[in-house]
């Protein structure tokens, strides 16, 4: 590989002449852009730990009221990118939102798309664009771009949940916006309950579904048992994954963003491919390590990780006899869509 010219070799005077033109020259950054072989990601592993986070996010309960807050949120910030940018990864934005007993989030839409699962608590729900979604742990509940949603709390305990969005890459498309609304009246229509069971789906015979988002809530009941049946079924299976998917298309659940549950088994190592999105973790129940290039994370249950993209990733269960749940959110579909993906296995 050739030595490149650096900024310093050249005259001053020239730059500054090609400066005053709004003129760059490309040769002393050109190994910055296209670094040799694979990208070199400023997203860090990082681990977020609930046990550390909780009080502090009970904390902003008491100091800060909802109508000053309009959204109770601690964002996981991945100190690579510089915690002021707010980003978990390059297109990926984590936050652990707590809403308490009687408050209200008013309703709101927004460019970037949205999904929560839930950590702890009951009697919150979710309100997307008229579909009233009740928060379960584990649940996931969707917001995709433009729909209408608030969030309620009917319940007696603090509720708390991870909001994934793909934020930092709207913003940095700067086609980030949100506009304020009305409280959303309350339809008809559960689409968990339409699209409930195994091989059979609703036949819009005579009109396809008006929905672009035929799906918002995907109960954790059901993740978790159809994890547990394949794993049943396929005991010879290594990685006991399942995929949030829009039933009616089966594509991802979302444009940009994919989501996903994994199950270890009681004493699994998971070795992963290394592929090309940067991919977070989020225990929903057990025990379990992440491994992440050379980094060691213990992930105990609501423990959050991240893994920048290229990088060796190995999960273990840290149980001999129960299975451990992990919630993923990556950035594959954004990656496919762009002709990017890539996994080097
Ligand atoms: O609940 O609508 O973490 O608008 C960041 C922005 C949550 C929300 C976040 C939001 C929300």
């Amino acid at each position: 590989m050739n030595e490149l010219g650096r900024l310093e070799d050249l005259p001053a005077d020239y730059v500054q002449a090609l400066r005053a033109q709004n003129l760059v020259p490309l040769w002393p950054s050109l190994r910055a852009v296209l670094p040799p072989g694979q990208p070199r990601p400023a997203t860090r592993p990082t681990h977020w730990s609930y046990a550390a986070l909780r009080p502090l996010l009970l904390q902003a309960g008491e100091l800060t009221p909802i109508e000053r807050a309009e959204r109770r949120v601690l964002v996981l910030a991945n100190p690579g990118h510089g915690l002021e940018k707010m980003q978990a990864s390059a297109a990926m934005y984590l936050g652990m939102q707590l809403l308490l007993p009687g408050e209200w989030a008013p309703s709101h839409r927004h460019t970037p798309n949205a999904v929560r699962m839930v950590v702890e608590g009951e009697g919150a729900w979710t309100n997307v664009d008229g579909e009233k979604c009740p928060m379960r742990r584990g649940d996931l509940i969707l917001t995709p771009t433009g729909l209408w949603h608030d969030h309620g709390h009917d319940g007696d305990e603090p509720v708390v949940w991870l909001d994934v969005l793909d934020l930092p890459l709207v913003y940095y498309m700067e086609a980030s916006y949100h506009v304020d609304g009305p409280r959303q009246a309350v339809k008809p229509g559960h689409g968990e309950r339409a699209w409930t069971r195994s091989g059979v789906v609703p036949m819009p015979v005579f009109q396809r579904s008006a929905r672009a988002y035929p799906m918002l809530r995907y109960p954790w009941v059901e993740a978790r048992a159809a994890l547990q049946s394949l794993a049943a079924d396929q005991p010879a299976l290594e990685a006991v994954q399942v995929g949030y998917v829009n039933p009616e298309t089966g594509a991802d659940a979302l444009n940009i963003l994919g989501f996903y549950a994994l199950m270890l088994r009681p004493d699994q190592s998971l070795r992963l491919p290394v592929r090309s999105p940067a991919c977070v973790f989020h225990l929903i129940e057990g025990a379990a390590e992440a491994r992440i290039g050379g980094e060691r994370f213990t992930l105990s249950e609501a423990d959050t990780c991240c893994a920048p993209g290229f990088s060796a990733v190995t999960l273990a269960n840290g149980s001999s006899s129960e299975p451990a749940f992990l919630f993923m959110a990556d950035e594959t579909p954004l990656h496919r869509k762009l002709g990017v993906f890539e996994n080097r296995g």
